[in-house]
């Protein structure tokens, strides 16, 4: 019990220390005007097609930066390396989730006075980086129909910290045997308030309404 209660505070302290942090990187990006994205999502489901599908359509309006978040290889930014936008690369080496103290030195290798947008690619987890806040302006979370539809019950804390969801992979909704009736009754439980975007990556679906969705978040933002 003493151990169990010495785990707790531990915990209690790690994330206490991780929140201060990200209060004091939030409050950089509001000084450098920058909004900042923190993508979160199961493995595969699509979080770097995703930003491949990005990149192009607002790098002519938008200063963008992407941070790579994985456990090892430099896979996913060699994948984005085409685009010419400043990837920066952090390798967890186990960890199953950014903390804030990694965006602070991913920010090092960026140039905070010209960009407007930083997104983040979270390490594939839909536990850990819902309980990390790195100073994002916005968590999106990324569901693919192939995982079912169960998982906003069963993984509530990201849903409920989300400002966006996105359900990827709707061209596989026949094949994933996924109930879209019950995704969204789970979805209304969560988080009433939580606007979702259908989209499948693979065929262009959607991703008009995501472009116009983070176009605006970042006006709104930079405008002030
Ligand atoms: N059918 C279909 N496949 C997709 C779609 N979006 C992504 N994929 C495929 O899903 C697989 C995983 O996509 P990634 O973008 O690598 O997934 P990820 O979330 O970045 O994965 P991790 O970085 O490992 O967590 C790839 O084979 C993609 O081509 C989609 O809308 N439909
Ligand atoms: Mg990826």
């Amino acid at each position: 019990m003493a151990r169990q209660k010495m785990q707790i505070k531990i915990m209690q302290n790690v994330l206490a220390a991780n929140d201060s942090k990200a209060a004091e990187l939030r409050d950089l990006l509001q000084r450098k005007n920058i909004f900042m994205l923190n993508l979160i999502s199961s493995p595969g489901s699509g979080k770097t097609t995703l930003l491949e599908k990005t990149i192009p359509l607002l790098q002519d309006k938008f200063k963008v930066a992407i941070i790579e978040g994985d456990v090892e290889t430099d896979r996913d930014a060699q994948r984005l390396e085409q685009f010419k936008v400043p990837v920066a690369l952090i390798n967890t080496s186990g960890a199953c989730h950014l903390e804030s103290v990694s965006i602070e030195k991913a920010f090092t290798s960026l140039d905070l006075d010209n960009l407007d947008l930083i997104i983040v690619e979270n390490v594939g987890n839909l536990v850990c980086p819902a309980e990390f806040d790195i100073g994002e302006d916005a968590k999106i979370a990324l569901l693919s129909t192939p995982e079912g539809d169960d998982k906003v019950i069963k993984y509530p804390l990201l849903f409920r910290e989300a400002t966006l969801a996105i359900l990827n992979k709707i061209d596989l909704l026949e094949h994933a045997n996924f109930d879209m009736q019950a995704f969204y009754a789970d979805l209304q439980k969560i988080n009433a308030s939580l606007d979702v975007i259908e989209m499948s990556c693979k065929n262009n679906v959607g991703l008009d309404l995501w472009i116009n969705w983070v176009e605006k978040k970042i006006l709104l933002k930079i405008a002030h």
